[in-house]
């Protein structure tokens, strides 16, 4: 019997070093209830009481060193699967990705955030307002005569007889006046409305930034120092200004304002169309009747007030000659921005 539990322990540890997969019918076949170290266990009546708990002792330690090369090999295949399973996990954190399309802002909003910047450094702070805006405020309180052209519905598009969508944005303006006492620096970029066919330079659709100060003692040089400044930040440091009188019922005096061309410093070019010169902006002294009509007092208080188009500078800046390309969101025309 003691051969017998020899051999039995021997094929046992064979068979646990031989497979990876069958420990489970290994241990059944030898220390299962019908296994062949359970068989040996119910033999032992034979024996007599002075071998018995020899061969039981014996046994129990053959089932122990099964039972324990069971659960080792148990541990390495555990261990081995694990290890495999890591390295087939294995991720490269230095191999390149797939390259996802980055879009970026449109080239109106760069050069409508561009331009913000600049005047957020002169301590001005932005106004938004309505694009559906009263009639007082898109022209009555803007000195704009009820006969002007800019008023006749082929221009403007009316709603009602006494709203429509703003074809400017100094109505912001108007309402920054109405709530806010002077000093007040204010620009107010945005969405503006106008009755016109689409073609290369016009559309109903554009945008505008327009600015204001209003304060004690504010002259049009305050406006030129500041203008200045904000032309060579935005055009360049070499950049010059030309005043050109101009008409507008909101302003007095007005002027048009162009800038040296940023592409020829001035002697003549494409962009300028051979003037040396760029027209920017409409600008003026902020009329007494706008400020009253403001509910400011025009004997304490100034100002000077200026608007222009973010397309027309978009377009000059970058050399686009048809406003279109800017509204049709071609990914092959926007990327190039
Ligand atoms: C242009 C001209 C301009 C203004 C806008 C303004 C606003 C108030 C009072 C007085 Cl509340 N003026 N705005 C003044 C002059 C010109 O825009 O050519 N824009 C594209």
């Amino acid at each position: 019997m003691k051969e017998t539990l020899q051999r039995i322990k021997e094929n046992a540890l064979t068979a646990i070093r031989n497979t990876d997969t069958e420990l489970e019918q290994i241990r059944i076949q030898y220390l299962g209830k019908k296994g062949e170290l359970t068989s040996v266990l119910r033999g032992m009546g034979v024996l007599s009481p002075e071998e018995r708990p020899i061969i039981g002792q014996l046994a129990n330690e053959v089932r122990a060193e099964i039972e324990a090369a069971l659960s080792e090999k148990a541990a390495m295949v555990n261990q081995k699967a694990l290890e495999e399973k890591l390295k087939a996990e294995k991720i490269d954190v230095t191999l390149p990705t797939t390259v996802s399309r980055m879009g970026h802002l449109h080239p109106l909003t760069q050069v409508q955030r561009s331009i913000e910047d600049i005047f957020i450094g002169m301590g001005f702070s932005i106004a938004e307002g309505p694009e559906v805006e009263y009639d007082y405020y898109n022209f009555q309180a803007l000195n704009i005569p009820e006969n002007h052209p800019a008023r006749d519905t082929q221009d403007t598009f009316y709603i009602t007889d006494n709203i429509l969508l703003r074809s400017q944005t100094s109505p912001v303006q108007v309402r920054t006046m109405e709530k806010q006492k002077p000093p007040i620096r204010v620009i107010s970029p945005g969405r503006v409305y106008r009755s016109d066919a689409v073609d290369a330079t016009h559309s109903p659709l554009f945008h505008q930034i327009e600015g204001l100060v209003v304060d004690k003692g504010i002259t049009m040089s305050d406006f030129k120092g500041m203008m200045e400044t904000f032309a060579q930040q935005f055009f360049g440091s070499d950049t010059k200004l030309r005043f050109r009188p101009h008409h507008f019922p909101f302003t007095e005096p007005s002027a048009e304002i162009d800038v040296s061309c940023f592409v020829c410093g001035g002697k003549g070019c494409r962009v300028c169309k051979n003037e040396g010169w760029i027209e920017i902006l409409g600008a003026g002294m902020v009329h007494p009747f706008v400020l009253s009509n403001c509910g400011i007092d025009p004997n304490v208080y100034s100002g000077f007030a200026f608007g222009m188009g973010i397309e027309r500078i978009a377009m000059k800046q970058y050399g686009i000659d048809d406003m279109r390309l800017l509204y049709e969101n071609d990914v092959r025309f926007l990327e190039q921005f």
